[in-house]
């Protein structure tokens, strides 16, 4: 079995929330912590974005969702200056994706990738995945539509 939640096999999505605590760690190359509540995004510039499907090629696809939160360049700006190439973003439940810098640049075309705490306008539960990383240009297997977000790191 595979136990890098950064490199999960496809499985059966998970629905049970790991705990009832939606904050996360945020860590960076320069060593500082912080813990980030739902609260800390909500100060934060919100989007929405429309037009957003969880995809699974095992059990079918939802949506389309509308999306609001937090970018994750903004979120990152917010607490870190230099410069980065990738973020890991892991769920309490052993599952996670990596984003690179390149896709959340932002100016660029396609929807942004997201921190969401809303979805289609009403504030997320924990069953929904709150806090959930949105990827919204993936269309294959939801693989990286992380539920739970735990900890995002810097490396
Ligand atoms: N934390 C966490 N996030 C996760 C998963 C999971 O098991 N754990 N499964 C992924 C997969 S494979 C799918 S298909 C979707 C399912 O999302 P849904 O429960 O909102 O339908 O969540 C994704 N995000
Ligand atoms: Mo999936």
């Amino acid at each position: 079995m595979n136990q890098d939640p950064l490199k999960p096999h496809s499985h059966d999505p998970n629905p049970e929330p790991p705990n009832r605590d939606p904050s996360f760690e945020l860590t960076t190359p320069v060593g500082k912590e912080w813990r980030i509540t739902v609260a800390d995004l909500a100060r934060m510039p919100q989007v929405d974005v429309s037009g957003c499907y969880i995809v699974s090629t095992g059990h079918g696809t939802t949506g389309p969702f509308i999306f609001s939160g937090v970018t994750l360049s903004e979120l990152i700006g917010q607490y870190y200056e230099g410069t980065w190439r990738e973020v890991e973003i892991v769920s309490a439940d052993g599952f996670g994706s990596r984003v690179l810098a390149e896709e959340v640049q932002p100016g660029q075309s396609e929807a942004p990738v997201m921190l969401a705490t809303h979805i289609d306008g009403r504030p997320m539960t924990r069953e929904d995945g709150l806090v959930r990383l949105i990827v919204p240009f993936e269309k294959e297997d939801a693989l990286r539509q992380v539920k739970w977000i735990s900890e995002i790191r810097i490396p």
